[in-house]
């Protein structure tokens, strides 16, 4: 892979948006598909009448993502580096896109049965690490996990073999033979969908960002044994600069405070909770980046997308928010958010 090495200039997809304030210009998101993306994600049973679809996917800049899309005002989320020549291309399963001094890559394996996800975890990310590692963008910033059944395949009720848990295992010894140290792990997040493969996006740089805490959280890769076998191997943000541009991309939010999930069975208790934990991380992050420019959240239920949304809209009223029905990784979880600032 041939990486730009030239500084970049200050055009940005963002621009195209009603919402976007002051976006980085070398990295941005937003639900518009403007052309020459770096990566669309495309949410859903990918539909094909969607036009924004049909030009990621005829310019090959289309990352799917089965999680149905909720409410938001376009399939598509479009990471944007900067104004760069895109360079793409496939290694196996994995499909790649280069440009701006980023790495977006996809990857989807199917997963015959919950035995499987440990091994297949493995496998996915000793693939995704070496591609990385070997690229002229070698710092991960970001991964997405998409994990099929991500609260089944407990036999007996032990919770250890939960499917999530087991991803989380084959996850670590991925991390660990590639020599990363639990200070290397970048943003992540971690959903369930209804499909049958692990599908596994990850964003990298050619400059390394800094993985930050959340002093009101335990790191999760210091959970306590109860939550499993293995950790979970993830930074609650990565905090990402380059000259005057600073983006912050925050990882997958729950109700968690400590290690404990709260307010079991409470929609808008948990969404406050993760508010305050989010808002924690921002106010221990460079002050220059606390703007919330676009925000994921992940809804276990649909009959609960009219409440979050009032709840997001009055919290993040400058951003863009995509809502997605998923599963959470802990059962009792009903909702999670993400965000990029800049
Ligand atoms: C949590 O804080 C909620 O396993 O990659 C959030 C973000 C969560 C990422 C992951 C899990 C992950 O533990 C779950």
């Amino acid at each position: 892979m041939r990486q730009s090495k030239s500084p970049l200039s200050a055009s940005s997809a963002a621009n195209n948006t009603p919402h976007a304030v002051a976006a980085s210009s070398l990295l941005s998101v937003s639900q518009s598909n403007s052309s020459g993306a770096l990566a669309n994600v495309v949410f859903g049973n990918n539909k094909l009448d969607q036009s924004a679809l049909r030009t990621a996917v005829a310019e090959q800049q289309a990352f799917g993502c089965e999680l149905p899309l909720l409410a938001g005002d376009c399939p598509v989320e479009n990471w944007h580096a900067g104004n760069q020549p895109v360079e793409r291309g496939q290694i196996g399963a994995m499909r790649w896109a280069c440009g701006g001094g980023f790495l977006f890559v996809g990857l989807t394996l199917a997963c015959a049965s919950a035995d499987d996800i440990t091994a297949l975890a493995k496998l996915a990310y000793e693939q995704l690490l070496a591609l990385v590692a070997e690229s002229a963008s070698p710092h991960l910033l970001r991964c997405w996990n998409y994990v099929p059944n991500i609260n089944g395949g407990m036999e007996q009720g032990n919770a250890d073999h939960e499917v999530y848990k087991r991803f989380c295992t084959g996850r670590l010894r991925a991390f660990e033979q590639a020599g990363l140290q639990s200070a290397d792990f970048p943003a992540a997040s971690a959903v369930g969908h209804a499909g049958d493969s692990l599908t596994i996006h990850l964003l990298a740089s050619q400059t390394p960002g800094r993985h930050l805490t959340n002093t009101k959280q335990v790191d999760a890769f210091s959970y306590p044994r109860q939550y499993g076998i293995s950790s979970p191997s993830f930074a609650r943000a990565t905090l990402w600069q380059q000259g005057d541009d600073t983006v912050l991309l925050v990882s997958g939010t729950a109700s968690i405070v400590g290690h404990e999930s709260l307010h079991i069975g409470d929609l808008g208790a948990q969404v406050q909770v993760t508010f305050d934990n989010i808002g924690h991380l921002l106010d221990q992050a460079n002050k220059q980046c606390q703007q919330v420019q676009f925000v994921r959240v992940y809804l276990r239920h649909e009959e609960h997308l009219a409440e979050a949304k009032a709840l997001v809209e009055r919290e993040y009223p400058q951003a863009e928010v995509v809502y997605l029905l998923a599963d959470i990784c802990r059962a009792e979880l009903l909702v999670e958010i993400e965000c990029f600032c800049a």
